[in-house]
Parts: C-alpha cells; sequence; structure tokens
C-alpha cells in the first residue's frame, strides 16, 4: 500500500509534464509599448535617470519595446501616476515613497528625520533586507517595486527668514508631502503645515499661500524654487528614497526573460541617478546661491533639539508601523557605521 501513492504522484506527474501550459512563456520578448511617468523635471537626475532607463530597456529588447517618457507630473502627481499603475492604465512611475504610506504604512519609516547620515547609509539600508522586506508588500497592492532611486536629503527654503535654530521654524506656513510623519513632525515644531502634491508648490509659494517647502537641493533648483524663496537653510532633515514601480498587471503579462530585462535596467539606471544627483546636489548648492538665495547652517546642535521635539511623533509611528521594523532600520543603520 505504501507504492500507491508514488504511483498516482508519478501517473499524475507524467500528465502535467505533458500537458501544463506556464502562464507566460518562458522565454521571448514581445512588442510593447511603455508609458513611463515622473514628477521632477527631464533636466532633474529623476529625469536623466528615466532617459537612461529607457535607452537600456530599448537596447536589450532589440527595440521592441518602446519606452515614452513623461516629465514634470505630465500624467499627474506621485499618488495619482501611482493609482494608474494600479489600475494598469500607466506602466511605470517613480515616485517618492513618502506619499506611498497610504498603500503600504511602513514606507514611513523613511520619513523619520535624521536617520542617515550620508547617502551611502541609505543606499546599505534600502538594497538590503528592510528594503526588499518593504518591497515585497508593494504586490497585493497591484504594485511591483524593482530598485530604490534616490530622492536625497531634503532641505528647508522659505520667503520669512533663515531658519538656524528651532525657533526659527515657528509660525512658518510650510508645504509639505501628503504624508502624516511629515506633518506631525512640524507640527511639533510650531510650522502650520499644508500638505499638497509637489506640481502645485511653485504657485503655492509664489502666490505665497506657504512660505516655504523643503525638498532636495538639486530639485530647488531644477523646479526654479529660488525665484519664489530668499532663504535656504541646510536642515538635511530628511532623506526622502525614490521607489521604481511597475503596473503589476502590466509585470504579469511578461516573460521571464523580459522580467530580467526590465529589473536590470531599473537597478542600473537606478545606480547611474543616485551618482547624478550626489553630483547635482552639491552643483545646485553652488547655483542656488549665485542665483541670490541667502543659505545658513543648521547645527547639530539645533539638529539635537529639534530631535528631542520631535521624538513622541516618532514614538508614536514606531508603534503604527512596527518597532521591530523600526528597529531593524537602526540596527542596519548602526551596522554600516561599524557600531
Ligand atoms: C516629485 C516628488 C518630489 C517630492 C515632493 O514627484 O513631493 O516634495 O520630494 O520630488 O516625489
Amino acid at each position: 500500500s505504501l507504492l500507491i501513492p508514488g504511483l498516482l504522484f508519478m501517473v499524475a506527474g507524467c500528465g502535467l509534464i505533458g500537458t501544463a501550459q506556464p502562464a507566460s512563456p518562458a522565454k521571448g520578448i514581445q512588442v510593447r509599448m511603455i508609458k513611463a511617468g515622473i514628477g521632477l523635471n527631464e533636466d532633474h537626475p529623476q529625469g536623466q535617470g528615466l532617459k537612461k532607463f529607457k535607452e537600456i530597456v530599448e537596447r536589450k529588447t532589440g527595440g521592441k519595446w518602446k519606452v515614452q517618457t513623461y516629465f514634470s507630473a505630465q500624467l499627474g502627481d506621485d499618488l495619482k501616476m501611482t493609482e494608474a499603475l494600479k489600475g494598469g492604465l500607466q506602466e511605470i512611475t517613480i515616485p517618492s515613497t513618502s506619499p506611498l504610506v497610504g498603500t503600504v504604512k511602513e514606507f514611513g519609516i523613511f520619513d523619520f528625520p535624521f536617520v542617515f547620515n550620508d547617502p551611502k547609509e541609505a543606499d546599505a539600508v534600502l538594497d538590503g533586507p528592510l528594503g526588499q522586506k518593504l518591497l515585497q508588500k508593494l504586490p497585493q497592492h497591484g504594485l511591483i517595486g524593482l530598485a530604490y532611486w534616490e530622492n536625497g536629503f531634503r532641505n528647508l527654503t522659505n520667503s520669512k527668514h533663515p531658519v538656524a535654530t528651532v525657533a526659527d521654524f515657528r509660525g512658518l506656513k510650510i508645504r509639505t508631502m501628503q504624508n502624516e510623519v511629515h506633518i506631525n513632525a512640524f507640527k511639533a515644531l510650531g510650522v502650520n503645515p499644508t500638505p499638497m502634491a509637489f506640481s502645485e508648490v511653485f504657485s503655492a509659494l509664489e502666490s505665497k499661500t506657504v512660505d516655504g517647502q523643503e525638498n532636495p537641493l538639486a530639485t530647488i533648483e531644477s523646479n526654479k524654487f529660488n525665484e519664489v524663496q530668499k532663504y535656504l537653510s541646510l536642515t538635511n532633515h530628511v532623506y526622502t528614497p525614490f521607489v521604481f514601480l511597475v503596473s503589476k498587471k502590466f509585470w504579469d503579462q511578461l516573460s521571464d526573460e523580459e522580467k530580467k530585462i526590465l529589473t536590470d535596467a531599473a537597478i542600473e539606471a537606478g545606480k547611474y541617478e543616485r551618482e547624478l544627483n550626489r553630483q547635482q546636489n552639491k552643483k545646485s548648492l553652488e547655483n542656488l546661491k549665485r542665483k541670490g538665495m541667502q543659505v545658513n547652517e543648521f547645527s547639530p546642535e539645533e539638529k539635537k533639539k529639534a530631535q528631542e521635539i520631535i521624538k513622541p511623533v516618532i514614538d508614536k509611528y514606531s508603534k503604527e508601523f512596527g518597532e521591530d521594523l523600526v528597529k531593524q532600520m537602526y540596527d542596519e543603520v548602526n551596522k554600516v557605521r561599524g557600531q
């Protein structure tokens, strides 16, 4: 009687080998048209990275894939494009992780201030186990996350006065991303936070609907915020990753060969984008000074004070996102620091 299950298994196995068809062909590259949209401009490292991605994919597919690129939120802001991916109406977008918290709340751990000291620490954590764990939460929401790119360290600009101490934040009306950690951290500092989509920021600054905003230097320059903002404070308060997203509806149609080409290109173009962004941030600082912005540092002592003030907010959201996950993030950072 012990033989029977084995025999049945063999018979069933033969049947499968003879008739089963894989859901998608294991090999082969189909002719495909891909819409890829981002929120920032073509001249920004994110735009240059997207162009690099297009070049790699079109070359590796022998021209069978055509990537149509849309810059400057032409297809909508981060949230709108992400929804379009879920619905299968757009194939690719590269949002900041911050507005994605409505989909995967745990991405909010990257909105905690002063987690990373430099981009290399961010790379190690994002490309390591923690970053990958978060990407794996995306498919159940109709999204595939292939790689982290870099938005980068955020700095505060405003039209009222230099912000060099924690007290200088008080009373400023600041546009924030649509993200509760940002909103509540700024509230704790006495700021009046105004969440809005990135594409609305320039006119909100110009019309003085808000006094300021915060973004990496390359973005401040590319979007010409210096034309409507006088003061730039080098707060480096949060490191924001970009995440390279693919529509799962599109992904599920791809052969293994196509998936590999797409994944490799997202990673390779991401490395290029990160490098470019780091160079650009240095150049942008010089350019913004030259264009008339008044720049000041935000000292380590003031950073410490800010951290103290924001601590209850971080404690609250650590509970919400999972204390184990937050601990894992800090453990991985400490590992890179050799602590
Ligand atoms: C661009 C955004 C932007 C982000 C923001 O799509 O909203 O301030 O920093 O770069 O992702």
